[in-house]
């Protein structure tokens, strides 16, 4: 499998709770290289752009509100079959199916409040990732 890449945030609940310099301890245990990183705070406006896909679910005004409510760490993350690996990284969306020992197992509190982002996708991992970090350094 090719070296390949992934999009990441750290999301606002985890930053409040301290958790960045873990999770990305944990990132770089589990075999990742981070290839770019930001903390920032997204807008409403960009919130709603990033998951626009959800923009017809019933908790989508919830998840925008939550994911512009404080800061956030982006990154893009580098690995051979980086997208899956992450994935299984972080575990499952409700914190509560998590299997141990997964980033949402560790740090999430809640279905939407699920501490770290990972693409779904090679496809979503680049748009993902332009959205983020066109106007800024790619290594
Ligand atoms: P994942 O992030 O595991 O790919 P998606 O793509 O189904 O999950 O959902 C995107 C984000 O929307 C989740 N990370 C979570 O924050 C939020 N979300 C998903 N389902 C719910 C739900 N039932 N209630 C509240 N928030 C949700």
């Amino acid at each position: 499998m090719a070296t390949n890449r992934t999009f990441t945030m750290i999301k606002p609940d985890a930053v409040k709770a301290g958790h960045i310099g873990a999770i990305l301890n944990d990132i770089n245990a589990a075999g990742f290289r981070i290839v770019s990183l930001e903390l920032k705070q997204l807008t409403r406006r960009q919130a709603e752009q990033f998951y626009a896909v959800h923009s017809e679910r019933g908790f989508f005004g919830e998840l925008v509100d939550f994911m512009s409510s404080g800061p956030i760490v982006a990154a893009i993350l580098e690995k051979e079959n980086a997208v899956a690996d992450f994935r299984t990284l972080i575990g499952a969306t409700n914190p509560a199916n998590a299997a141990p020992g997964t980033l949402r197992a560790k740090y999430a509190k809640s279905m939407g409040e699920n501490a770290v982002h990972g693409s779904d996708s090679d496809e979503n991992a680049k748009i993902e990732s332009d959205f983020h970090f066109a106007t800024s350094v790619q290594f």
